[in-house]
């Protein structure tokens, strides 16, 4: 404890910090050739031409404003901010063809939120006090979303960053000394398109997704963190990958997590993690030092299907070995073996104010999860039996254009919509009929996992069973083979946001749902004029239903009912008249 005295000195002195304010980016995507593993160089999408992408720092309160400037000539962008729930800004969500058209070469969107606590929205359906269960503090991604006609994902090619939201009210604040963020990716030497284009062939009857060529951790291979001992650091690890999860350890260093998916939990220790694609973790180690030795801590990329700890070497394709330096004079020679990865169950975590579960539930959002065939015999995943298929008006703009009938899900074409009311208490159950682990991320909210059993332990019963007191909370949650999650939220946050698997290729086949989310308050939502620039850039309606139809409503001439077969992603092949506008600033290698 500090003395009185010194504790109001500190106080003034931070007063002008914890003041909320403006953090602001002009930030130019631009294409930039990198060698991230040192083994292979290609061109990469980074920001003011460099890579890896510079991060978001913000505290609590503070508006951040993002100005992008698409700069890469022959690729339309746009950015995702993960895991910030955009409350009262539903247009700053990102998604082209969601929530605003894909900004072309040439032009630019601004975006601009409030770094609000994700939690602090969520509070039991009982309690007036707004108990924060969730945090101040969270780590995002930060993805690149793009292209007009699929809702094409740009962060395996490089567009991601960190993103920081610092917190004055830190319940841990005190328990560590420094803070380091980590991330950690797959990563191919392919780009996106032609990987997609690859996979999405009739010939592709199993549904096979493009493999990595390696494992990144920070963008690179050489993570190591200087250990002093005696302190106590966090980590804050993000996972920017495209499809493989990674297990993970710090030799004998047990690790005390605090967060996940920034959401505070109650300290928890751990020995394994395994991070899905999108998911976060904060934690706490501290340096043990017995021998001054260098330990060496193991990233692996982990395939599998199904947890199946196969011995064939196959399941675990790319290993990352990183050292926590003690003695920067002593080698880092020392690996760290696994000989059989038994990660802590990721959805059984306490909130740190943990609530109980929500609920009855107002409106059930069954999802049964399977890969499919489309009408031209093209590999799809569907939710229900449909697929996700890209329609002309962003349906958030639909939902803001088209009157009354906004709450009719006709109006925005094959997108898997379900309205939501507004203070609905929604439960979502994905029954994941596949024979594999999905990660499912939900844009706007953080949700409380109430459910999420074994493999093998087949589709929802229908029934509630025992909930835990105090449900963990996530905005990723990974859904076992052969077995369902059972997820709730209150939609106390008017928007259209998604529901997807974030395996990219999996979206790419549309594994994808919309939730249109109080669709009364979003009647004549007006959209910032250089948003609404760009679909006219594009040549894109933004108006009508999901076909612009501005008419009839319910008249689905011109909705996309079989997704397309050339696959095209965020390739921008401007109208004739536009064409000067493309500015391409790429220069190959070395010139
Ligand atoms: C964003 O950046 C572009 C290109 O640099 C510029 O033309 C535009 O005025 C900027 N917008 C804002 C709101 O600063
Ligand atoms: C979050 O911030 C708000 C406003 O600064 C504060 O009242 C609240 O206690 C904080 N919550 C947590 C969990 O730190
Ligand atoms: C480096 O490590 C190896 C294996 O642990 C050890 O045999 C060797 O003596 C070390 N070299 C130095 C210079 O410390
Ligand atoms: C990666 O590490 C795991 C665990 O130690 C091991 O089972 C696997 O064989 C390794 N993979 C490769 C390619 O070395
Ligand atoms: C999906 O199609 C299968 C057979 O093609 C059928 O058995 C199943 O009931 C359908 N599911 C839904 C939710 O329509
Ligand atoms: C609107 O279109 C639907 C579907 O084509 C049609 O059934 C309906 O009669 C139309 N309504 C009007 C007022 O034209
Ligand atoms: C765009 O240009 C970059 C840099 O020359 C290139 O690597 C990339 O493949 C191009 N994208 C498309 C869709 O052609
Ligand atoms: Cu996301």
């Amino acid at each position: 404890m500090l003395p009185s005295s010194v504790l109001s000195l500190v106080a003034l002195a931070l007063a002008p910090v914890v003041r909320a304010g403006t953090v602001t980016y002009n930030w130019d995507v631009t294409w930039v050739w990198a060698n991230p593993d040192g083994k292979f160089a290609r061109p990469l999408i980074g920001i003011n031409n460099q890579w890896p992408c510079p991060k978001i720092e913000a505290t609590v309160g503070d508006t951040v404003v993002v100005n992008l400037s698409n700069k890469l000539g022959n690729e339309t962008s746009g950015l995702h901010f993960h895991g910030i729930n955009q409350i009262n800004t539903p247009d700053m969500d990102g998604p082209s063809g969601v929530t605003q058209c894909p900004v072309p070469p040439g032009s630019s969107i601004t975006y601009q939120f409030v770094a609000d606590a994700p939690g602090t929205y969520w509070c039991t359906s009982t309690d007036s006090d707004q108990v924060d269960y969730l945090s101040n503090e969270t780590i995002l991604t930060c993805d690149g979303y793009t292209d007009h006609s699929h809702n094409m994902g740009q962060y395996p090619d490089g567009l991601r960053g960190p993103m920081i939201v610092h917190d004055p009210n830190d319940p841990y604040a005190g328990k560590y000394d420094e803070e380091v963020i980590m991330t950690v990716s797959d990563w191919y030497y392919s780009q996106t398109i032609d990987l997609v284009r690859k996979m999405l062939t009739p010939t592709n009857t199993r549904f096979i997704p493009p493999f990595p060529d390696n494992i990144l951790v920070n963008e690179g291979q050489g993570a190591n963190i200087n250990f002093v001992k005696g302190k106590t650091y966090r980590i804050r690890l993000i996972s920017f990958a495209a499809f493989g999860s990674a297990m993970f350890h710090f030799d004998s260093h047990t690790m005390q997590v605090i967060m996940n998916d920034g959401a505070y939990i109650k300290q928890n220790q751990a020995y394994q993690l395994r991070i899905a694609p999108a998911q976060r973790y904060d934690f706490l180690i501290s340096a043990i030092d017995r021998d001054h030795g260098n330990y060496p801590f193991l990233f692996s990329l982990d395939i599998n299907r199904d947890f199946s700890n196969a011995a064939n070497g196959l399941q675990w394709p790319h290993n990352f070995t990183g050292y926590l330096v003690m003695d920067p004079k002593e080698n880092l020679t020392k690996q760290d073996v696994v000989s059989k990865w038994k990660p802590d169950d990721d959805s059984h975590w306490e909130p740190y104010n943990g609530a109980g579960p929500l609920g009855p539930y107002d409106k059930l959002i069954k999802l049964d999860f399977a890969f499919c065939m489309d009408a031209n015999g093209y590999p799809r995943s569907c939710f229900n039996n449909k697929t996700y298929i890209d329609q002309k008006v962003p349906a958030l703009y639909t939902a803001a254009t088209t009157g009354q009938s906004n709450t009719n899900p006709d109006v925005y074409g094959q997108i898997s919509p379900f309205i939501v009311n507004s203070g609905d208490i929604v439960q979502i159950v994905v029954n994941n009929l596949d024979a594999a682990v999905h990660p499912f991320h939900l844009h706007g909210h953080h949700f409380q996992v109430l459910d999420r059993p074994r493999s093998g332990a087949g589709s929802w019963s229908g029934r509630d069973v025992n909930y835990a007191d105090a449900p963990p909370m996530r905005d990723t949650v990974s859904i076992n083979a052969n077995s369902h999650a059972v997820l709730r939220y209150k939609a106390d946050n008017a928007g259209v946001f998604l529901f997807h698997c974030h395996i990219e290729w999996h979206v790419e086949m549309g594994l994808t749902a919309t939730i249109i989310e109080a669709p009364d308050k979003l009647r004549g939502m007006q959209f910032p004029s250089d948003h609404i620039e760009n679909c006219k850039l594009m040549n894109i309606p933004y108006k009508g239903n999901a076909a612009g139809n501005t008419v009839n409503y319910t008249d689905q001439t011109g909705f996309i009912t079989v997704p397309p077969t050339t696959y095209n992603g965020a390739l921008y092949n401007p109208p004739s008249s536009k064409r000067s506008r493309i500015q391409g600033s790429f220069k190959g290698p070395f010139n």
